[in-house]
């Protein structure tokens, strides 16, 4: 197939599209490179050294003896060209991971705030407009997110697979009707995936676009089989407090020593998924796309839920590091339950790789191979949900010279 992978330098969109090269699709990466640019606004960088993307490329075919094409394009605004690439591309399925995907960079500055609402909800629009406009008969693959369903609104009910059946009292009877499940997003970014929702559900009803939306849980894990195959393959590594996610974050913080950052009492459950599944799901998803005039297919990417605490004690267990309980610099719940369906993934052939110490290890390897590179100033998460909310202060001065 012809794939074009939006986002294609990101941590989950390189190791995609290294995948899809591999299993023997024509890739092509549209990137305006502005994570690598956000990385250089927050002075700091990935824990793992990636290397600019043509060296990227270049190594990738001298290893595989594939090419990969690459379009640095901003989708956000560069619309006219965006439109010729479809043009002159033909793709027939395009995956978008192109969006600022952090939330607490979204809740920094009212800039931030803009930022990623502007980038977002402008870069999604634009390709279904270009598609529409075009003529371009690609389905869509989007990398949503499970905070669109917020956490704790149903209570114990299972989060079903984007929908949601309810009942409509009318003067007739009782209607059933099947809704998209109620948006309650816990950040300005998670908001932006609940826009596109209505923007998917606007074009697959109005011009019978073809869209599947992933809504995915926190992806831990750096490597895949093939961007463990040359050291200038690696995939990015964020630690800080801005982009980091929990898992990855703990395991780094016991790789270098530093405490365990839970925000609050950790009693947040939150659903997960291995780097080496996300592209897998990816693919079993272009390949299995909505007929033209089906609702927008929503399936739940995730393998396993876990309580933030109970994450924390387990990478304690298995590396002796401590925990630190700081005051969260989130506006979120301090408990929650979470069950999740995701019986569409697994019944398409998805074998989950759930949390194993094997699989801990390699992170921490990892972690522990680039442990250098750590800036530990920049770990203590410092953007508040609200003016004025407590942060904690650095909990290291220093990497201690033992850290290997
Ligand atoms: P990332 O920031 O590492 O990658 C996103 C890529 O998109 C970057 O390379 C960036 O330069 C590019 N990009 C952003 N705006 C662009 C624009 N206007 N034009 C062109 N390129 C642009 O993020 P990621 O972790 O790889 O996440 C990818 C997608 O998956 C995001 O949409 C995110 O919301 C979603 N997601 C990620 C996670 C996770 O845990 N990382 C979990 C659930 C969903
Ligand atoms: N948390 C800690 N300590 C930390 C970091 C985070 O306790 O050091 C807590 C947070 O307060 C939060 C939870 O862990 O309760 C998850 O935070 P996170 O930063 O790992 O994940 P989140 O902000 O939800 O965002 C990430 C990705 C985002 C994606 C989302 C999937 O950055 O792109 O959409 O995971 S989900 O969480 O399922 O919505």
């Amino acid at each position: 197939m012809r794939v074009l992978v939006l986002g294609g330098d990101g941590f989950c969109g390189w190791p995609t599209a290294l995948y899809l090269s591999d299993r023997g699709h024509d890739v092509t990466i549209l990137d305006n490179l502005s994570r690598r640019k956000i990385d250089i606004e927050l002075e700091v960088e990935s824990l793992t050294p990636i290397v600019p993307i043509g060296e990227r490329l270049r190594v990738w075919q001298e290893v595989s003896g594939r090419e990969i094409g690459f379009v640095n394009l901003d989708l956000a605004t560069e619309y006219d060209r965006l439109a010729g690439l479809l043009l002159e591309l033909q793709p027939e399925a395009i995956v978008h991971f192109a969006e600022q995907r952090a939330a607490p960079y979204s809740m920094r500055t009212p800039a931030t705030k803009r930022y990623t609402v502007d980038n977002n909800v402008r870069a999604t629009h634009n390709l279904l407009t270009a598609i529409v406009a075009t003529g371009t008969n690609a389905a869509v693959v989007h990398l949503g997110t499970m905070g669109v369903y917020g956490y704790g609104w149903s209570g114990s009910a299972p989060i079903p697979e984007g929908y949601l059946t309810v009942k409509v009292d009318t003067p007739d009877g009782e209607l059933e009707r099947e809704i998209l499940h109620p948006a309650n997003p816990g950040s300005v970014y998670h908001m932006t995936k609940t826009l596109d929702q209505l923007l998917f559900a606007f074009y697959a009803k109005n011009d019978g676009l073809r869209i599947t939306d992933l809504h995915q849980g926190i992806v831990w894990g750096t490597q895949t089989h093939q961007t463990a195959r040359d050291e200038r393959l690696i995939n990015r590594f964020d630690y800080d407090g801005d982009y980091g996610t929990v898992l990855n974050r703990f395991l780094m913080q016991a790789a270098i020593g530093h405490p365990l950052t839970v925000h609050g009492t950790g009693g947040q459950t939150r659903a997960f998924i291995h780097i080496k599944d996300t592209v897998r799901c990816i693919e079993i998803a272009i390949e299995n796309p909505p007929r033209p005039g089906e609702k927008v297919l929503v399936r739940n990417q995730m393998t396993e839920t876990h309580r933030v605490l109970d994450l924390a004690k387990l990478v304690s267990d298995v590396t002796g590091a401590d925990i630190a309980y700081l005051p969260n610099p989130r506006v979120e719940a301090d408990e929650n339950e979470l069950i999740v369906r995701n019986e569409q993934f697994l019944a398409l052939g998805l074998e989950p790789t759930t949390l194993s110490e094997g699989l801990l290890a390699e992170v921490t390897d990892i972690a522990t191979k680039y442990h250098g590179r750590a800036d530990v100033s920049k770990i203590v998460a410092r953007s508040v949900w609200r003016k004025g909310m407590e942060t904690a202060d650095d909990l290291m001065t220093k990497l201690p010279s033992d850290a290997s």
